[in-house]
């Protein structure tokens, strides 16, 4: 996790099984199909899923029988806590022809949590490589301060063009994760390839996190 500290970003192998990989994925596909209403598509007559959101509030057991206790363990050590609060699970699911999510820092969304530290765990659910989007970094070096933000077609992105050509990203197996701070400027490219790229991304903070100018905000969060 050294590398953490000094970019901002690291990968980690193998944080969940084959099996949970399968289970995962299942679900997932069920919340697509059942159309949820927290699938967002690109388009809508399009029907290409983006993403899914609130995943564990959907199925609360992905987090039973240890599953995802490696990805939880990486939180733990990350903000050097027993507990930790997980506060959002979104499934990035750009299938063939898939979308790109612009660069941004996790952290511009999430301005109504303190301490505004994040740690986001990103699992592989299929291989995620260049052509079917993969995720990219910005080399920062220790850089902290949140950028400024504006609200594109979408979500967030940063106001200020990024040089896209230093982003860094590496190859990810089903299980692989990428783990990225609130700070860490990320994007994914379009998935040109015929093979869908999902991953699901954890998002954990501090275990005394205060959101207290959003009541019901808490609702959602599990301790873990
Ligand atoms: O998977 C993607 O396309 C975007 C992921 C992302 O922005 C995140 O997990 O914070």
């Amino acid at each position: 996790m050294q590398r953490i500290e000094l970019d901002g970003f690291t990968y980690v192998r193998s944080v969940i099984s084959s099996d949970t990989v399968i289970f995962l994925s299942d679900l997932i596909h069920e919340m697509v199909i059942n159309r949820s209403p927290n699938v967002q598509f690109v388009q809508d007559e399009k029907l290409i899923p983006r993403k899914a959101k609130d995943v564990h509030l959907h199925y609360p057991e992905i987090f039973s029988n240890g599953r995802l206790d490696n990805a939880v363990g990486i939180a733990k050590s990350y903000f050097d806590t027993n507990e930790v609060t997980l506060f959002a699970s979104t499934a990035w699911l750009k299938p063939a022809g898939g979308t790109p999510k612009p660069p941004h820092q996790d952290a511009a969304h999430w301005t109504h949590v303190i301490p505004t530290d994040f740690l986001t765990v990103w699992i592989a659910l299929d291989p995620s490589t260049v052509d079917n989007g993969g995720v990219h970094y910005l080399p920062m070096g220790g850089d902290r301060t949140l950028r400024r933000h504006v609200r594109g077609d979408v979500d967030y992105v940063l106001d200020t063009p990024v040089q896209k050509a230093l982003g860094l990203t590496e190859d990810l197996q089903p299980g692989d994760a990428s783990v990225h701070t609130g700070f860490a400027i990320h994007w994914s490219e379009p998935n040109t390839s015929t093979r869908p790229r999902r991953g699901l991304a954890l998002a954990f903070a501090h275990p005394d996190i205060d959101s207290s100018d959003h009541p019901g905000m808490f609702d959602s969060f599990l301790r873990l």
